[in-house]
């Protein structure tokens, strides 16, 4: 039934954001919502869904060939899915809005090195954009030479009682191979359907297709489904592997659920699963923390929003907001703009414009943010 998930005096607040939402497009998150779909946790910790299987990032590196390789990180890319879009569901019953960060929040974690792993994983996240939102991403296996830089953005629009989301943005892979060169792969990332919203229970689905794009000419193309389509089950996958042109390998294909496992279709094995637990970021002490860092800055927010105290969570929100407000009207006062800490901004991305021309990429450029290599000390 409509609404039904909505705690009662939350209803017509939850009524008036749907209405809202009718004929929406821009910037979702700073749109107000009722309390009940509040989310304590920054966009910024986002980029942490990437690594929450640190062996397989790392895995990556032992692939013998090129052909290995890329599907290594297809599997490693489709071990991430769940996290990505199922884990606020898990955690707090369904997808709830995250708190919308400033410019320049950072956030810092680590996963530690193991003998499985090979070496520490490093995570630098930093809130490139405050209008419209746009998150920069560093992941580094340096003992691996494996590494994950991107950025991502959303477009947000309404359409058949449901969210549409198109992910603006894309992330590169690098893997240093012990021949002293480094293979590159291209990955774009797939268009976001909230659903659920009449219930006030919210879920992601995936749709359309996603690509990586291999330096080698290797091409993974995923192609997700929701209920009612390859085989009637949510979170549906079919991902296919082509070799480069002209090479004489088979295309691996591979189906399944992404948010539980999938085979590969010629041989039957099992490709992925994720039913195991998997491993959250490691972070710092709140009281070791800058004011920059998320969990610091936002600290009496997300205390509030968990603890229901909605009150206490909208002082704080306002006197952040106020403090963004008064240092964007000194910066226009002094005639300066923000500089960013660990990223800068180009307007084209030559791996992306290389990469992206292979698999006929829409659209053909994008701009992109380069890590400076200056993280915190590991
Ligand atoms: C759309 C979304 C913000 C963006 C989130 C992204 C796309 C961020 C990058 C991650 O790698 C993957 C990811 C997962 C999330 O599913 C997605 C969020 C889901 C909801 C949120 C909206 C801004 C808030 C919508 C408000 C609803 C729930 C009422």
């Amino acid at each position: 039934r409509a609404g039904e998930a909505v705690p009662a005096a939350q209803k017509s607040s939850w009524t008036s954001f749907m209405k809202s939402l009718a004929g929406f497009t821009g910037d979702l998150s700073a749109m107000t919502a009722p309390p009940f779909i509040l989310s304590p946790t920054s966009l910024t910790e986002f980029p942490a869904y990437w690594c929450e299987r640190p062996e397989l990032f790392a895995a990556i590196a032992d692939g013998k060939t090129e052909q290995t390789r890329a599907l290594a990180v297809l599997k490693w890319f489709i071990s991430t899915l769940k996290g990505q879009y199922t884990s606020r569901n898990e955690s707090m019953g369904s997808e709830k809005k995250p708190l919308n960060p400033v410019l320049g929040e950072l956030f810092y974690g680590y996963w530690p090195a193991n003998e499985a792993r090979g070496g520490k994983t490093t995570l630098v996240v930093e809130q490139v954009s405050h209008h419209p939102p746009i998150t920069a991403y560093r992941i580094e296996n340096i003992a691996k030479g494996v590494i994950l830089t991107g950025h991502n953005a959303q477009k947000t629009s309404f359409s058949g009682g449901s969210i549409i989301v198109k992910q603006v943005g894309h992330a590169v892979l690098a893997v240093s191979l012990p021949s002293g060169q480094t293979e590159e792969y291209l990955i774009t990332l797939p268009r976001l359907r909230i659903d659920g919203l009449w219930y006030g229970s919210p879920y992601i689905e995936l749709a359309e297709m996603s690509y990586i794009q291999s330096s080698t000419g290797w091409l993974s193309t995923i192609e997700y489904k929701g209920k009612g389509y390859f085989s009637g089950k949510s979170h549906t996958f079919k991902a296919t592997l082509t070799p480069p042109p002209h090479g004489s390998s088979e295309p691996t294909v591979i189906e399944g659920t992404w948010h539980t496992n999938s085979k590969d279709v010629h041989t039957g094995a099992v490709f992925h699963d994720v039913t195991s637990p998997k491993e959250e970021v490691t972070v710092a002490p709140i009281e070791e923390q800058c004011e920059w860092e998320s969990r610091k800055l936002w600290f009496g927010v997300a205390k509030g929003i968990r603890e229901g105290d909605f009150e206490t969570a909208a002082t704080f929100k306002g006197k952040i907001e106020n403090d963004q407000r008064q240092r964007r009207r000194d910066e226009a006062t002094a005639n300066k703009t923000w500089e960013l800490k660990h990223f800068q901004y180009i307007e084209s991305d030559p791996v992306y414009e290389h990469l992206g021309k292979l698999f006929k990429a829409n659209p053909p450029t994008e701009d992109a943010y380069v890590y400076l290599n200056n993280g915190p000390p590991s």
